[in-house]
């Protein structure tokens, strides 16, 4: 039994994502970050980090696993399942390649240039400028790779996808036009156009409380 806490951001799209395109059964059960849930000690009891997403899988490898971190947990669910992640060679090499890049540049240059430009309490241009243009150069290194490979990894769907697709999924918050960037807006409609992408984005959506 996989059981996913979650809300509805980017890192928790990733997730769901992998278990929607791997076709696992799984229990989503929210975490309203709005509210504080994820620094209760009953959350933290799960991830001390204090952030969504955890996955819980009570069939792990040496019984129930307790995962953060969304691309650690995408590695965990594509070596389960052996989908979303070649078994050996270059190109799995470049589906890591992906991950580390995302995790090291686009996740952070994505959340600051969103959160200075719509979340600050007051404006510091130098941090906006920062981080929005770091945002827009590396999209369009990314615009760049998908002028001459389908997918982020190359020819094959991989979790890489999935990670990129959860941040572009939010690139007005990030002030990221991707009508801007051909190849890269190519990859993001053939992605949301999946029926398992538009499931995960209608649960993950459920996931807010209705005003
Ligand atoms: N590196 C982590 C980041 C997790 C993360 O930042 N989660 C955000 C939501 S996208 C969160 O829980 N924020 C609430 C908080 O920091 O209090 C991952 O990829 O899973």
């Amino acid at each position: 039994m996989i059981t996913l806490y979650a809300f509805a951001t980017p890192n928790n799209l990733k997730v769901l994502l992998g278990l929607e395109e791997m076709g696992l059964s799984y229990a989503l059960k929210p975490v309203n970050i709005r509210q504080g849930e994820q620094k209760t000690d009953a959350f933290k009891a799960l991830n001390a980090n204090g952030k969504v997403p955890v996955l819980v899988d009570s069939d792990g490898p040496d019984g129930e696993l307790v995962l953060t971190e969304s691309a650690a947990i995408l590695v965990y669910l594509a070596e389960k399942t052996h989908q979303l992640l070649p078994a050996t060679g270059v190109s799995r090499i470049r589906v890591f390649e992906q991950l580390f890049f995302h995790a090291s540049g686009i996740s952070p240059a994505f959340g600051n240039a969103g959160y200075f430009q719509k979340l600050a309490p007051e404006p510091v241009p130098a941090a906006i400028e920062r981080f929005h243009g770091e945002a827009i150069r590396l999209a369009g290194l990314l615009d760049d790779l998908l002028s001459r490979q389908a997918y982020v990894a190359g020819d094959a769907i991989t979790i890489a996808d999935l990670v990129h697709f959860g941040w572009f999924w939010r690139s007005s918050f990030v002030g990221v036009n991707l009508a801007d960037m051909p190849h890269l807006n190519r990859w993001y409609e053939t992605l949301l156009a999946r029926p398992t992408f538009q499931t995960a984005i209608a649960k993950l959506d459920g996931l807010v409380p209705k005003a």
